[in-house]
């Protein structure tokens, strides 16, 4: 197939908000600097749904969205070194080529060198896509496109892994729990003893949970306006729940009268607003920190007094939890190996990508954290 067009099942997204439809798609061969992977298998994440719905402002239909997934290399373009066919790989939305401003700056893990082009659906180096239905082209999705059995991606945006993992658990590590433990140890560095709080108990909050307790918090406390999400979330490290709708008071005056003053940390895993003004307001004052996980609408902006900020709370925020996809998600693999981190514990459902409207489903229905395609 090296060098040949390819054709093959993907879901495509023909509008916002409409059935995503199985098509066969042509999937032209990997150019200069791009790899060709067959995905064997593709996660949900909530970030998914929310372009889907039409409410991201980079959002571009047609197009396949997906965006945690794993497969394998089936051919690369010229001048592509780092990875052959063969090797087992997890795409990666945010890229790393270590040679740009940001990936230099060692201040953030963010990379320039093909995010122009992935936020306009279209592959760098000739500004075009290489998916296409009887010739008209269909967008590519934040530069991963997984929801398909074939995709090309940029070479900086894929992480060559373990090929002892199993691909239908570590395609999670493309996206949800790494955002959750990276927002707990990158961005926010909590330390032993902290007291934390976690707004939304998807994956992303689970995760962020998680990696809480690793890193040794003293009490985390789990938010969520669904009361089932506590017996889970137990299992994850939250230890004292919180449902919103059982209080009067606003939730960050629940909070700081049960934490006197106030939580060290807080997360923000939802992407709504006003929540994320709680996240800022519970902390405590001269140091409580929030990390903004959750991605919100287009139009939507957050707004506190400036005082809250005067007096000392810090408001943050982070893209994959701040891990370096390339160099990171390898040894999160081995982690993940070695039993140090959950993974198979946020997959809940198993399903085809024939059936990823009924993952949709699933997925605004609760009692669904991860829904794992075998494509
Ligand atoms: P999810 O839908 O599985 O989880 C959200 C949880 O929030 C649910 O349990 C829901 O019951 C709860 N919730 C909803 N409204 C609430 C409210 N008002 N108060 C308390 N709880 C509420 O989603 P997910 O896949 O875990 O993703 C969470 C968010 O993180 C999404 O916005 C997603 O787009 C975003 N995300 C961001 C990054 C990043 O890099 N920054 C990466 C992955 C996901
Ligand atoms: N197009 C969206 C951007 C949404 C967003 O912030 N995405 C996160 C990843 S969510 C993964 O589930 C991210 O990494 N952002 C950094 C970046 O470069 O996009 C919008 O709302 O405009
Ligand atoms: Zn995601």
């Amino acid at each position: 197939t090296q060098g040949q067009v390819i054709t093959c099942k993907a879901a495509v997204a023909w509008e916002p908000n409409k059935p995503l439809v199985i098509e066969d798609v042509q999937v032209a061969p990997p150019q200069a600097g791009e790899v060709r992977v067959k995905i064997l298998f593709t996660a949900l994440c909530h970030t998914d749904a929310y372009t889907w719905s039409g409410k991201d402002p980079e959002g571009l239909f047609p197009c396949i969205l997906g965006h945690e997934a794993a497969g394998i290399v089936e051919s690369v373009g010229e001048g592509v070194t780092e990875v052959q066919p063969g090797d087992h790989v997890i795409p990666c939305y945010q890229a790393e080529c270590r040679e740009c401003k940001f990936c230099k700056s060692g201040k953030t893990n963010l990379c320039g060198k093909v995010r122009s082009a992935t936020g306009v659906g279209v592959m760098l180096s000739d500004h075009k896509s290489r998916f296409s239905v009887n010739g008209k082209p269909i967008y590519h999705f934040m530069g991963t496109s997984t929801f398909s059995q074939y995709t090309v991606v940029h070479d900086v945006s894929v992480a060559k892994i373990d090929p002892k993992a199993p691909l239908d658990k570590v395609c999670l590590l493309g996206c949800g729990v790494p955002t959750g433990l990276g927002a707990v140890w990158n961005t926010a560095k909590v330390e032993p003893g902290s007291i934390v709080a976690v707004f939304g108990l998807g994956t992303v909050g689970l995760a962020v949970a998680e990696g809480a307790k690793a890193a040794g918090a003293s009490r985390i406390i789990g938010i969520d306006i669904d009361s089932k999400k506590y017996d889970v979330a137990k299992n994850f490290g939250v230890s004292e729940f919180v449902n919103p709708k059982d209080h009067d008071k606003p939730i960050q005056q629940v909070l700081v009268d049960l934490t006197d003053g106030g939580v060290d940390y807080s997360f923000e895993c939802i992407g709504n607003v006003s929540v994320m003004r709680a996240a800022l307001e519970c902390c405590h004052k001269g140091w409580g920190t929030s990390v903004i996980v959750g991605v919100a609408a287009s139009g939507q902006e957050i707004s506190t007094r400036p005082f809250q900020l005067v007096t000392g709370r810090v408001w943050k925020g982070t893209a994959f939890g701040g891990f370096k996809s390339r160099s990171q998600v390898p040894w999160l693999v081995e982690k993940y190996l070695k039993k140090e981190i959950k993974v198979d514990e946020y997959i809940t459902h198993n399903l085809t990508l024939g059936e990823i409207n009924k993952a949709f489903d699933l997925m605004h229905e609760g009692g669904c954290l991860r829904c794992v395609l075998a494509t």
